[in-house]
């Protein structure tokens, strides 16, 4: 009796849990006139060029070749958008996963580096449906100045966010954490309030759980809203 009971508990979370169970590939665009029409929650994921933008969106979605990923910076350019179905018990929500170019890539050169600028800050600041913006931080590097530039813009535009470590495997525990700790320290000289984060890996696939639970719970507050 006790075994079947844990056994259902055990079903029951699993059938709680948010699985993606379609992600495709959708469209590129330039600007973000140019996006597909706003008609579902939407979720961006932005950082440092390499920081891993492309290997989380693979390791969430369960597939190592939807967004391109490539050990030379600067490799997507665009507004990458994806369309996701993921189910939760037996209701399915369709969402756009973003993959946007990275910044702080020194080898651009300064008019792509502006033309960048105003892409990224349009569509930011003009995509309605965006709902969270993915900040990602390299753990293994000390607080960088260009990331907390870009998070105290964030905050001058009013955008929601939350931030994610990521390439955790490739440092000891300890250090992540104190990175981790670094950084909130540098963060709390402008911000009243801490963001939310992640520690997530696309190797050992850490932090996928509550990142994609993150998003589910996101979905649910913009269906109850509707
Ligand atoms: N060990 C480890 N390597 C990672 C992880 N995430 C990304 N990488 C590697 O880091 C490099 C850059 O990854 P991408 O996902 O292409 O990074 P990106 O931020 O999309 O890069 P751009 O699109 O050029 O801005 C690749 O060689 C990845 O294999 C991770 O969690 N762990
Ligand atoms: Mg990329």
């Amino acid at each position: 009796m006790f075994y079947k009971l844990s056994c259902s508990i055990a079903e029951w979370c699993l059938f709680c849990m948010m699985t993606i169970t379609k992600a495709q590939y959708l469209i590129s665009s330039p600007s973000v006139d140019k996006c597909p029409k706003p008609d579902r929650p939407e979720y961006a994921f932005i950082g440092r060029s390499n920081v891993g933008k492309s290997s989380l969106i693979n390791m969430l979605c369960n597939n190592t070749k939807l967004a391109k990923t490539s050990a030379a910076p600067g490799k997507t350019q665009l507004i990458n958008h994806y369309t996701i179905e993921s189910v939760t018990g037996k209701a399915k929500t369709n969402w756009f996963l973003v993959d946007l170019p990275g910044y702080g890539y020194a080898k651009r050169a300064q008019k792509l580096r502006k033309e960048w600028t105003k892409m990224i800050e349009d569509y930011l600041r003009k995509r309605g449906n965006l709902l969270n913006i993915f900040i990602l931080i390299d753990a293994r590097h000390e607080p960088q100045k260009i990331d907390l530039e870009f998070i105290d813009s964030l905050g001058e535009w009013q955008l929601p966010f939350t931030i994610v470590f990521t390439k955790a495997d490739k440092e000891k525990p300890g250090a992540v954490e104190r990175h981790v700790k670094l950084f909130f320290e540098k963060m709390k000289e402008n911000w009243e309030f801490l963001p939310q984060y992640f520690v997530t890996s696309a190797i050992d696939k850490r932090g996928k759980n509550e990142v994609l639970g993150f998003v589910e719970d996101c979905n649910k507050t913009a269906k109850q809203q509707e």
